[in-house]
Parts: structure tokens; sequence; C-alpha cells
């Protein structure tokens, strides 16, 4: 397998977007419009992907997860602005058909939400119990976030950048935020400068979906979904680390610096295995091989290998990774099983290791909190 630099072999650009008439305004959302995702919540809207369906290394989008903190806001082409401000030589705005003119990039890239997998954590975790399928693996179509950036040029002593989303409202469970806010997050420079982190407006070819970010938003390869801002609308360049409500009071998790626990946001994706198939107590037919099958993902890192056990972690065989390792984007992974001739309950496991080693743990550190989970999972089945 190739070592890849993050971005070479895809971040290329791909001629300048057409500038077809702006789709139709949206128009309201609706768990209707993704048949098959399981409902986590109605409004605001926030569906799953029920893993076992996964069949395909690109997610169609109307399978893609939604995590939402609002209501989709309509926002509609013709209107939207983009402002680029705060510190930089020159703050600008840009509408929709000017973004769509600049150099564009397409690139695949996994998205997966920092709470999924909460389903299995116990003590029974807060928030959203998102079992398996707060993930899915698209390709995004962008200008990059660097060109903006170096159009207005970023001014020394800047430290971060701040995304905001044309969403908000008040948050009434604890903690709560001080009245309506947006969603919002931020990203060091120096990720924000990287050649994959786009302002996307094409979702696996189409326009994005409402419930996606229409018309443009973030996607930040590599990072958990909480920094690939929605329904993008201002950017701020800043002197100073931002700690707004979803980079501190959520989505943030303790790191132990020199003995004291301090409070960081969540940002790189971890290595990560998923079995689609069997499902959860699945009947597996006895004595005959079975097709197991599931997709692994790595952040900024890259899926070195899938290891699969049969026998509740004691020994681990390696599974065969069914496409080439692209940065950012997870790979399908399947393992032939052959179950014993007698009938009987057994426990499936797989666990994926990086490029620089990293695997997955067995429990869940609780400095995480409820987020990264990415403790190995099992799958128990019924074999007879
Ligand atoms: N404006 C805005 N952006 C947002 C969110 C949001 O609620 N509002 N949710 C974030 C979270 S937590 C995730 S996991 C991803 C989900 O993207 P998707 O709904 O397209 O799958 O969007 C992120 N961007
Ligand atoms: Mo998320």
């Amino acid at each position: 397998m190739e070592e890849t630099t993050p971005g070479s072999t895809q971040a290329a650009p791909t001629s300048t977007a057409a500038s077809s008439p702006p789709p139709p305004v949206p128009t309201g959302s609706s768990a209707a419009l993704f048949p098959g995702l399981i409902t986590r919540e109605q409004e605001p809207l926030n569906l799953e992907l029920p893993f076992p369906t996964l069949a395909e290394r690109l997610v169609p989008t109307n399978q893609f997860y939604v995590r939402s903190h609002f209501p989709v806001p309509a926002v509609e082409a013709a209107s939207w602005q983009l402002s680029l401000e705060g510190e930089v030589g020159q703050a600008l705005t840009i509408d929709y058909d000017e973004l769509r003119r600049l150099p564009a990039t397409t690139l695949m890239a996994t998205l997966e939400c920092a709470g999924n997998g909460r389903a299995r954590l116990a003590p029974k975790a807060k928030g959203l119990l998102w079992e398996q399928g707060a993930v899915g693996n698209a390709t995004w179509t962008g200008v990059p976030l660097s060109a903006l950036l170096a159009r207005a040029g970023v001014q020394a002593g800047a430290q971060e950048v701040i995304f905001e989303g044309a969403d908000q409202g008040p948050v009434n469970d604890e903690p709560r935020a001080p009245g309506v806010i947006p969603y919002a997050r931020s990203l060091p420079l120096a990720k924000a400068r990287q050649p994959e982190v786009l302002v996307a407006y094409l979702m696996n070819g189409q326009p994005l979906t409402p419930e996606h970010g229409f018309p443009v938003r973030l996607v930040v390869p590599g990072y958990y979904g909480m920094a690939s801002v929605k329904w993008l609308h201002r950017i701020t360049v800043s002197a100073a680390p931002y700690a707004g409500y979803w980079q501190t009071l959520e989505y943030a998790y303790w790191r132990r610096t020199h003995g004291l626990p301090t409070l960081v946001p969540v940002a790189e994706m971890l290595v990560k295995a998923e079995i689609a198939r069997p499902a959860l107590h699945e009947f597996v037919p006895a004595g005959q091989p079975y097709r197991m099958f599931g997709a692994a993902w790595a952040g900024e890192s890259e899926v070195a290998r899938v290891e699969v056990s049969t026998d509740g972690g004691r020994t681990w065989q390696p599974a065969h990774l069914l496409d080439e390792a692209v940065p950012f984007a997870w790979r399908l992974w399947e393992f032939s099983w052959t179950p014993p001739a007698a009938p009987g309950r057994h426990t499936l496991q797989a666990r994926a290791t990086d490029r620089a080693g990293h695997c997955q743990p067995t429990t869940h550190d609780p400095d995480r909190r409820n987020y990264m989970i990415t403790k190995i999972a099992s799958v128990e089945v019924q074999v007879g």
C-alpha cells in the first residue's frame, strides 16, 4: 500500500464549477425525505443510517446521517452571502455565483459525529443515543478555504478561524446557552489552511440538501463532524482561541497535561472499525461461510489494517480491505467467517489500526466524556 500525503491524491483543482442557475429555494425538511434512516429526533432533525444496510463506499445523500442542533434554516441561494472578516487585511463577502466560479476541488471524506456509538456506553450517556450510523462517506465539491483566506490576507497574530452557521436557537438542556445562539465552531489556523478544508456546495455531485447545509457548508476532512459547519455564512479570523458554546461546553473533552485535566475541543477523528454485517442478534447459519462486512476510518491518518476476532478478543485475524486508501475516506472491509456446526451464541469483534500504529481501546476512557467512542464494538449473533 502506498503512503499518501493528505490531500495530495485528490485535492487537485477540478475545473471551475459551472454557473448554472441557482437551485430552487429549499422548503422545510422532514424525515420523509430520508427513507430508511432511523429518526433519533424529529425537531431538530436528527437521523441515523441503519449501519447494517451499508452497501457502497459512497453513502447516497438520502442515506447520509443528519445531525442538527437547531431547526434547519431556509437559506436562499440567491440572497446568501458569505463574509470573511476579523484579523484579515481585506474583509470580503462572496455570493453563491461568485463562489461557484472559483477553482473548485472535489474529494471524498468521511464525516462521523463525535457522539456516534453513544448508545453503547454504560451507564446510559446523556445526549442523542446514536448507535453505529451517525457516520457517512461522500464526495464534496467546493472552494478550498485556504484560497479565500489568502485572498483576504490573514494578519500576523491570527490563531483560529471561527465558522458560523445560519441556524440558531436557545439551548434549553443543561448546560444552557445564554439566550439564542447560532451554531459556531473554530479551527486552528494551521488546519484551516490545509488544502482539504472546503467551503463546499456539492455533495455527491449535487447541490447540498437543506438538511446537509444548503447552500454552503464547511467540510473539514479528518475532523469529527461538528467541525463541518452547515449553512455557513460568516467566517471570522481570530487572534484568540474561540471559547463558544459548541467549542467548550459541548464537543470538548478532558486531556491531562502535567497531571491536570484540561478541557480541549474535540478535533481529529480517531481510528475505528465498525461491523455492518452481521447485525446485532442476526441469525447466522451454522457450518457455512458467512461474509462479515464493514467500514473503517482513521481521521487524518489512514487505515493500515482491520482485524476480526470471533473468540471474544483472544485471537485476531486480518480482514480484507476492499478498496484503496484515499486520504480522509473510510475503507470497506470483509472477512469470511465459518461458524461452528453446533448452534450457539457468538461474539464477533472488529478493530482497526492506523498508519501511526494507533489501535482501538477495549473500554471507553471517561476523559472522553460522551464523545470519540472508539472502544472495540462487539456484535453478538445466534448461530444455528
Ligand atoms: N450550522 C450547523 N452546522 C453543523 C451542525 C449544526 O447543528 N449546525 N451540526 C454539526 C455536527 S455535530 C455534525 S456531526 C455534522 C453533521 O453533518 P450532516 O448533518 O451533514 O451529517 O454537522 C455539523 N455542522
Ligand atoms: Mo456531531
